[in-house]
């Protein structure tokens, strides 16, 4: 299986496979796992990848074009792959979820921040929302670790 997880903090993610069992996974080459930095996919000279939110609201969402261009190269990189964004208002992630995304060919996992993700971007490139339970955490890594370590 392929996993790839894109966030502002791949270092952070990519700490999971680099220990234990996730990490012979690898080794014996059941799982290739690999952490993109959205901030790679900014266009401007800063790598922006936080934005005001689209029509209005307070604090601050994640910009959408790097994260769009993200999420394009990760769905070309990973046929068949399915499109998980982690938010809270997500379905809950549970026991049967892991088995079942564990017979897919590929998971993207898509790691907000700040606010939270422009409702546009959810309804084109992400296939459903996962949550790994009723609390609100400051980024996706946690919950998308969770759930890669599960699967
Ligand atoms: C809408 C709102 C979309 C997962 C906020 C995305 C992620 C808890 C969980 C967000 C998360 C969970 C902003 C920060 C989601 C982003 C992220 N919190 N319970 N926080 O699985």
């Amino acid at each position: 299986m392929r996993v790839l997880v894109l966030t502002i903090f791949p270092e952070l993610v990519a700490a999971l496979w680099s220990h234990g069992m996730v990490r012979r996974a690898v080794e014996q080459r059941a799982v290739s796992a690999q952490a993109l930095n959205i901030r790679d996919f900014a266009p401007d000279r800063h790598h922006v990848t936080d934005d005001r939110p689209y029509g209005g609201g307070c604090g601050m969402v994640m910009k959408p074009e790097p994260l769009a261009a993200a999420l394009r190269h990760a769905q070309e990189t990973a046929p068949g792959a399915r499109t998980i964004l982690m938010s809270p208002q997500g379905r809950r992630f549970d026991q049967a979820i892991a088995r079942e995304l564990s017979g897919l060919p590929g998971l993207i996992l898509v790691c907000g921040r700040y606010e939270g993700v422009d409702d546009r971007l959810i309804g084109g490139l992400i296939d459903e929302e996962l949550s790994i339970g009723d609390y609100v955490l400051t980024g996706g890594e946690l919950a998308a670790m969770t759930v890669v370590d599960a699967v």
